[in-house]
């Protein structure tokens, strides 16, 4: 018997004082917290990129292999992220940031959609694809125009450059993993959000803060290899559930 699965539209109000009560909430988010912001998630229904999967794409060998393919899936991507706007769901966390002491969301997301919700104690887990930097000489190259799909050559030594994300085989930044990881083991309170919970570390981050107490929450309408820990579930998309956790949270306060 799995955790207990709620209606996210009656929040289980003692749940609701339990989260309320938090001094240090944690959020793990993924593709999934931006879906309702019309962002195609990676591996769920309707993935990427006509399903090549993005452990080929996102990977220096995939980029060294076709730099125009991997590159243009980039830019395309920049271009939605650059069209669409902050859901319901990264709304109410920012929302959830100014009621609580202290919100810290650790995304595995690159479209900055939280950042532009409002929320302020952001960890980019697998970088961000605003800035570029040299395949060959590393040297940074900051944003480049989105007006075409042509490859850019770097201005110091003519190598190409590429989107300065945390590609499969590439290591975190280590401060990010760094806090990411003390915030987990210091949290009261972990969501994991819109994530399927199986890209690696940052799937470890909920088993971490449950490990260490913090009352674990699943917010997918899918289960995902985490669903066994969760002490609570929320089978619903995340721009339903986070909107009502914070009304009632509100309630109970
Ligand atoms: C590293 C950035 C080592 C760029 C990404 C075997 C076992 C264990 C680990 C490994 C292994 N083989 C290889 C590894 C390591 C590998 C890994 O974990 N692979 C997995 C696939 C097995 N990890 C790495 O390579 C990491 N680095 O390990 O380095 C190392 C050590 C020392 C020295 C050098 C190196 C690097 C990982 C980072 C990879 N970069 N992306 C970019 O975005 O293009 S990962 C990529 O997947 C995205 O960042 C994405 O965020 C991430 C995770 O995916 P999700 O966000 O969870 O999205 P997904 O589509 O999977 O799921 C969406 C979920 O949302 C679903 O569950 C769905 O049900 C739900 N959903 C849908 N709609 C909604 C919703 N939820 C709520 N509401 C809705 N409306
Ligand atoms: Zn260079």
């Amino acid at each position: 018997m799995g955790a207990p699965e709620f209606n996210p539209m009656e929040i289980d109000l003692s749940l609701a004082k339990r989260i309320a009560a938090a001094r240090r909430l944690v959020a793990l988010t993924g593709a999934g917290v931006s879906a309702e912001s019309g962002l195609p998630t990676f591996r769920g229904a309707g993935g990427q990129w006509n399903n090549m999967r993005p452990e080929q794409l996102a990977t220096a060998e995939g980029f060294r292999a076709d730099p125009k393919m991997v590159w243009s899936w980039y830019q395309h991507r920049r271009r939605a992220y650059r069209l669409a706007a902050p859901n319901a769901g990264h709304l109410a966390l920012a929302e959830l940031g100014t009621i609580l002491p202290s919100v810290t969301i650790a995304t595995q997301n690159v479209d900055r959609l939280h950042q532009r919700a409002g929320s302020r104690q952001v960890i980019e887990l697998h970088g961000n694809v605003v800035e570029n930097h040299c395949m060959r000489c590393n040297e940074p190259a900051g944003e480049v125009s989105l007006e075409s799909d042509e490859l850019q050559a770097c201005r110091h030594c003519g190598g190409w450059l590429r989107p300065s994300v945390v590609w499969f085989g590439e290591m975190l930044p280590v401060e990010a993993l760094e806090s990411a990881s003390e915030a987990a083991a210091a949290a009261d309170v972990f969501l994991s959000i819109g994530t399927s919970a199986q890209v690696y570390p940052a799937a470890q981050l909920p088993a971490l803060a449950q490990h260490n107490g913090a009352l674990l929450i699943e917010i997918n309408p899918e289960p995902t290899p985490l669903s066994h820990l969760a002490e609570a579930v929320f089978r619903a998309p995340s721009a339903q559930v986070l909107p009502a956790l914070v009304k009632a949270i509100r309630q109970v306060s």
